[in-house]
């Protein structure tokens, strides 16, 4: 039995928050981790496992039963994104997506109507949808974005422009679609969309040649004179305020997927070591790998810390964007580093699909640029302590 938890934090969950994060950890087990060395390869997501994440209440779960979400709290949230990031961070980014920055957004920004509407077909799996907030040239930097809906003398709008690097945009059946809806350059006029993917102008491209998250789907999106109605139109959106409270919401479940992953490599770092015999002896006993061990468990222990307080904040309702960067920025930054080191123990085993670390080590780059840079979280924070911005 791994010794992961040395803190006993699970002393500390409620009875719930452990059923939730057993019945994911279960799932991850028995449908995730047999399949996704294959799917890496191919380079798809493993579409079957959809209806039964939906059954379990992964989408959305955060958000209330009356629009048909499980209705959990954000500690429980959280462990099902470290759970599934156990698995992979494509499967996990899929869920994200799906709850942090598309079901969010129409929960917090939209009409009744579209709430009753997509909310609860979203959380059976039934609608997918993706997020479209960065371009080719504002990635980093969202509010230069060139996407531009404008409205017409009717009230429905014409959407043009583009979108880069949109997980889960091929398949996807409803876009949140974020444009400038003024004139000048200057315009900060940003408001959200929910754009069905199978409007007339509308297109969807997949990005090849991927050497990270490959069992996720990532795509282009073009608006060509992309006539939506009225009602497409999330009425609370209003300025880059809206997407990025979106980012904090998907930051959160970051914060605590990196825990997962760093989890998988390191318990595949410890069995293989104490089974691994060279020089007569296995390498877990040397030093050397001891403490890699040591150095592993201790960071996931304060990051799983880290992640619990924040969770118990968000609960409280005080939470912070600026302690959300910090938490993103501190775990995903770990579970790199113990991703590395997980597979360097592994010697030549450790580049091969049917171990975790590498495609998690691959994965975590992606994880350690999307939802805001090291970078950018390293200035979020540099601007909480000093009260001076570096982006102006
Ligand atoms: P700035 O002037 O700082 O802010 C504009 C307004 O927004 C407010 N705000 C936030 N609100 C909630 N949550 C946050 N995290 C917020 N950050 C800022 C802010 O108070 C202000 O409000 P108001 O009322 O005064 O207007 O904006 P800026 O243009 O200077 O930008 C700041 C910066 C660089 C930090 C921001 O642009 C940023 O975070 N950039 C990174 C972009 C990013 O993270 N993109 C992610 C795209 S989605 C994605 O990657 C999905 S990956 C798939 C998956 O999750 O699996
Ligand atoms: P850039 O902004 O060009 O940054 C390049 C480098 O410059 C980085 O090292 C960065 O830290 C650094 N840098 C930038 N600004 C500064 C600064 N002010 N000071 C110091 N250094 C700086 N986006 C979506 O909208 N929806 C999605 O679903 C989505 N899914 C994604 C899935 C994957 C697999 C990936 C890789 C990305 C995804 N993204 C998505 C996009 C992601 O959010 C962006 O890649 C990210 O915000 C960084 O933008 P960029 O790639 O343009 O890098």
């Amino acid at each position: 039995m791994p010794t992961t938890d040395m803190y006993n934090i699970d002393s500390v969950l409620s009875e719930e928050e452990r059923a939730v994060r057993d019945s994911i950890h279960r799932f991850v087990d028995d449908r995730v981790l047999p399949v996704i060395g294959k799917y890496y390869i191919e380079g798809r997501f493993p579409k079957e496992i959809v209806p039964q994440m939906a059954e379990l209440g992964v989408f959305g779960a955060n958000l209330p039963e009356e629009y048909g979400c499980a209705g959990l709290n954000n500690v429980s949230y959280g462990l099902i994104m470290q759970e599934l990031e156990r698995g992979d961070s494509g499967v996990r980014s899929f869920a994200s997506v799906q709850g942090a920055l598309v079901m969010y957004p129409i929960y917090a920004f939209g009409s009744e109507e579209q709430k009753r509407r997509y909310l609860p077909k979203m959380a059976s799996g039934e609608i997918i949808g993706c997020f479209g907030l960065t371009e080719s040239d504002y990635g980093s930097n969202p509010s230069g974005m060139i996407t531009r809906a404008r409205e017409k003398s009717d009230g429905s709008w014409v959407l043009n422009g583009a979108k880069m690097w949109i997980t889960n945009g091929s398949t996807a059946q409803v876009a949140i679609v974020w444009a400038k809806t003024g004139d000048s350059k200057e315009d900060t006029s940003i408001r959200g969309f929910i754009v069905p993917t199978n409007t007339p102008g509308f297109k969807a491209k997949d990005q090849k040649g991927k050497l990270s998250l490959r069992a996720s789907d990532t795509s282009e999106l073009v608006f060509q004179d992309v006539r939506l109605p009225a009602e497409a139109l999330l009425p609370k959106s209003a300025g880059l305020r809206s997407p990025l409270m979106c980012l904090t919401q998907a930051r959160y479940g970051i914060a605590w997927g990196a825990v997962g992953a760093a989890i998988a490599c390191y318990e595949e770092a410890l069995a293989y070591g104490q089974n691994r015999v060279m020089f007569g002896k296995p390498i877990a006993g040397f030093q050397l790998q001891q403490q890699r061990l040591a150095d592993m468990v201790t960071e996931i222990v304060k990051a799983q810390l880290l992640a619990l307080h924040l969770g118990r904040l968000k609960d409280a309702g005080t939470f912070t964007p600026q302690q959300v960067s910090l938490a993103k920025r501190n775990n995903v930054n770990i579970a790199t580093d113990i991703a590395r080191e997980a597979r360097r123990l592994l010697g030549a085993n450790g580049i091969l699909a049917e171990y975790s670390a590498m495609r998690h080590m691959a994965n975590l780059e992606s994880v350690y640029t999307y939802e805001g840079t090291h970078d950018i979280h390293t200035l979020i924070i540099g601007q909480a302590v000093t009260g001076l911005s570096a982006f102006e």
